[in-house]
């Protein structure tokens, strides 16, 4: 057996928040996923107790009370679909069936009328969710949570032709899945119905307002692998996050923590200076959504190290008990990832650091 990990404090300059009601909303969401009987018995069991409402509460801490108690049913809901489908059930290994089963989910969350998946405990969540998103959102957000839930479900089939064929994607692959298959950009139209605004298409789709909600995404699953890779080594099967696509390539496992733990660093340094830019030019929707970005990789990050669903008690992971407010690597230049490698000319280097390619072909 090689021996395990330890994951050192990780760098984060997001101070910690919660919305004060956390408590009754985890509650609220134990028994939301009874009423609609979300999973089997034995993933409900293990879901009720991850303080997935503790981890909404951390992701909109002044937010309306219905939307984070929306946004937590949801959250397990995601849950029921990623651990009961994808990772552990029958259809992770079968993704022509998989990507059936998720059309039809589709039609359900666009059509909640439609007389379909009328005995599916799933559906019946969805629809249930679909209700409060037409009460706390507009038209628009909610055919933007349409379309980022189609996003996710393209990418776990994706994933699924990996697990049935026992493979792992390179980086740049496993980067383009990773940026919708932890599920992140589903969230994001839950974080304008959280505070009841809407923000105009002209600024959210901006090449580089969407480029801070994708480091956004980069960095919580970043986290989430380096925080869940104890749990997913030690589950039975197949198992994908960016420690292994690093060790396929040639590193030992301390190497491939040590580079992902640099790589997100580096994306959270570039995701602070470009939010920071947008800030302060963006109006104040922008500027409340920029905030509300960083609130889901803290909050992520919070609930990342302290759920029993990656502390797993009965074995327990080396997970570091705080943060730290110094990267290992501040390094203003682009990964080694062509997928995502262009977000770095959208932020000048600081003061005394490398310039970039395109930094040095403009002043040439
Ligand atoms: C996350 O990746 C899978 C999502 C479906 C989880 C639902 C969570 C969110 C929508 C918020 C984003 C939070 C994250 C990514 C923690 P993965 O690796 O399957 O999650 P796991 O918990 O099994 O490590
Ligand atoms: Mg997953
Ligand atoms: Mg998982
Ligand atoms: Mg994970
Ligand atoms: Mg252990």
């Amino acid at each position: 057996m090689e021996p395990e990990l330890s994951v050192p404090p990780i760098f984060s300059p997001i101070p910690p928040a919660i919305h004060p009601h956390h408590a009754d909303i985890d509650v609220q969401t134990a028994a939301w996923a009874e009423t609609f009987r979300i999973g089997s018995d034995e993933l409900r069991g293990k879901l009720v107790t991850q303080e997935i409402g503790t981890f909404s509460a951390r992701i909109l801490p002044e937010g309306r009370a219905e939307v984070v108690s929306l946004l937590a049913d949801f959250v397990l809901w995601l849950f029921g679909v990623d651990d009961g489908h994808c990772e552990e059930g029958e259809l992770g290994h079968r993704p022509g069936d998989l990507a059936g089963l998720l059309h039809r989910l589709i039609r359900v969350a666009q059509n909640p009328e439609a007389p379909m998946m009328q005995d599916d405990p799933l559906a019946a969540g969805l629809r249930d969710l679909r209700l409060r998103i037409d009460r706390y959102g507009t038209a628009g957000q909610r055919a933007r949570w349409v379309d980022a839930l189609r996003e996710y479900f393209f990418s776990v089939v994706w994933e699924a032709a990996h697990r049935r064929a026992g493979t792992v994607p390179d980086l740049n692959d496993y980067t383009l899945m990773r940026l919708y298959d932890g599920a992140t950009s589903v969230v994001l139209p839950m974080l304008e119905m959280g505070y009841g605004y809407e923000l105009q298409p002209h600024e959210r789709d901006r090449t580089a307002v969407r480029a801070a909600a994708e480091m956004a995404s980069f960095i919580i699953t970043w986290d989430n692998d380096i925080f869940s890779h104890h749990k997913e080594r030690r589950s039975p099967g197949y198992y994908l996050n960016a420690l292994r696509v690093l060790e396929q390539g040639g590193l030992s496992p301390q190497e491939a923590l040590d580079v992902a733990i640099a790589q997100r660093d580096r994306v959270m340094c570039l995701y602070t200076r470009l939010t920071e830019q947008l800030s302060a030019e963006g109006s104040p929707q922008l500027r409340q959504y920029l905030n509300s970005l960083s609130s889901f990789i803290r909050g992520a990050q919070d609930w990342g190290i302290s759920s029993v669903r990656y502390t797993t008690p009965d074995d327990p992971a080396n997970l570091p008990p705080v943060f730290c407010d110094t990267p290992t690597d501040d390094r203003h230049e682009p990964l080694d990832i062509p997928a995502v490698a262009w977000w770095w000319e959208l932020v000048p280097a600081p003061a005394g650091q490398t310039t970039t390619r395109r930094r040095v072909e403009q002043t040439a």
